[in-house]
């Protein structure tokens, strides 16, 4: 009797599973696998049902043999010890990014006989349903609020891009690309750069864009996204109105606040001492930290601290004894940020962190130390790395380009190359 290899990573079996089961009986003994939340963090999304209980859900499955946990995106564990014939799926994976798992998939079976079976994906009316039930449901705050910590937990390091939009808000949420070692990549969680939001509203890096106007952005990607935000709350402002943030911030979904240590008008961090800004004392942080940890209601939020003592150059072992100050004040990851080119302060204070505190999250910011690679970070015990101002560097001297281009040339004809199709700007946007 032959063996038939199928992978799932669904949280909901609908019609199209059944189908592929009802398929594969018809070759032999059919056992499913249960791609890892490991793995389908990077290959689909978040799973809302934990590993144990979907491979409970797979195994119920009339015409199920046995279940395994798949781990490698890439099949190579359960091809390794399953050696099936047959490894059956939906026909979607043979275009697309998916297309590159497939062939790896069918190189590894053709080196021992076996083979591919590709059946007609389905795609009715309910399935499209349950589709977009499973993303509402990742969206709605208490699903999205706790992801954070859970990555965490899952991935050697969680991948922040900056959003300020619905639309950059979507560019993060559905950029997948197949890496370099064939496996599918995506980001981890959004940021909600104070820079970028002014910037978007043509507005300086100042806390003049007020808390209402930056929940309304947090708003308009909430509505279109379904992945952890951290939100980047500047000072946190007065500690009196800080605790209403926190619960304001909850309620949305948010997973994390990242408040830097400074107090007074708030400048930039990149401009570091080229204009005059107050670092606060050790005590008036931490009072902030308590009152925002007292005043949260869930368990899941995060309060990050963010240090500025590398950013106003007041040495090493100041930033250190605040970061010590700031996790036993309740923290609940310290963001250390820098504004030199070489990142070996950053990696000093990471390995000096470490030496004492091997646990609390730690976050950077690589924007001016862009040479470091997330593999580097993680050795020197980074959690999240934020990219915090690409999309807005990136967008905005394209923009001027174009808008110089057309009224130079009297037309758009000369700068339509370079535009993305209105058909293509239309799909990217959902309708329910
Ligand atoms: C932001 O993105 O707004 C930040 C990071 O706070 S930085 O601009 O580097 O200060
Ligand atoms: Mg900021």
């Amino acid at each position: 009797m032959k063996t038939v290899y199928t992978c799932f990573s669904t949280d909901v079996i609908h019609a199209g599973h059944l189908n592929i089961i009802s398929e594969a009986g018809k070759y032999g003994k059919v056992i499913v696998g249960c791609l890892s939340d490991k793995a389908s963090i990077r290959y689909n999304r978040f799973p809302t049902v934990s590993e144990e209980d979907r491979m409970a859900l797979y195994g119920n499955i009339d015409g199920v043999d046995s279940v395994v946990l798949q781990n490698d995106m890439l099949y190579d564990d359960v091809i390794e010890k399953i050696h099936p014939d047959i490894v059956i799926h939906g026909d979607n994976w043979t275009t697309g990014a998916e297309s590159a798992i497939r062939s790896h998939v069918k190189e590894l079976l053709e080196s021992y006989g076996g083979q591919i079976v590709d059946v007609p994906y389905t795609y009715n009316e309910e399935v499209k349903k349950i589709d977009l039930q499973l993303k509402e449901k990742l969206s709605m705050p208490e699903y999205r609020r706790k992801r954070l910590r859970q990555l965490i937990n899952l991935t050697p390091i969680v991948k922040a891009m900056e959003a300020h939009s619905g639309l950059t808000g979507l560019i993060v949420e559905k950029t997948v690309i197949e890496g370099e070692n064939g496996k599918l990549d995506q980001f981890d969680a959004m940021w909600i750069s104070s820079l970028c939001d002014s910037t978007a509203k043509g507005k300086p890096d100042i806390e003049l864009v007020d808390m209402t106007s930056r929940f309304r952005t947090i708003e308009d990607i909430t509505e279109v996204t379904t992945k952890p935000i951290i939100f980047d709350g500047d000072t946190g402002g007065l500690t009196e109105h800080f605790v209403y943030t926190v619960r304001s911030l909850e309620r949305m979904g948010v997973s994390a606040v990242i408040i830097e240590d400074k107090k007074g008008l708030k400048k930039n961090s990149l401009f570091g001492t080229e204009v005059k800004q107050t670092q606060c004392t050790i005590e008036e942080m931490c009072d902030k930290i308590a009152a925002g940890k007292k005043a949260q209601l869930t368990d899941d939020f995060m309060i990050i601290a963010r240090i500025e003592s590398l950013i106003l150059e007041q040495g090493m072992e100041d930033a250190l004894n605040r970061a010590r100050a700031f996790v036993k004040a309740g923290a609940d990851g310290i963001m250390i940020h820098s504004r030199k080119k070489d990142p070996s302060e950053i990696i000093e204070f990471c390995d000096k962190f470490r030496e004492e505190d091997k646990t609390t999250p730690l976050v950077v910011v690589p924007s001016s130390f862009n040479t470091i690679t997330e593999e580097e970070l993680i050795e020197h015990g980074v959690n999240i790395v934020i990219y915090a101002n690409q999309l807005t560097r990136a967008a905005f001297p394209a923009m001027q380009k174009t808008a110089e281009d057309i009224l130079k040339y009297h037309r758009a004809k000369e700068v339509d190359d370079r535009l993305m199709s209105i058909k293509d700007i239309i799909t990217l946007i959902d309708e329910i």
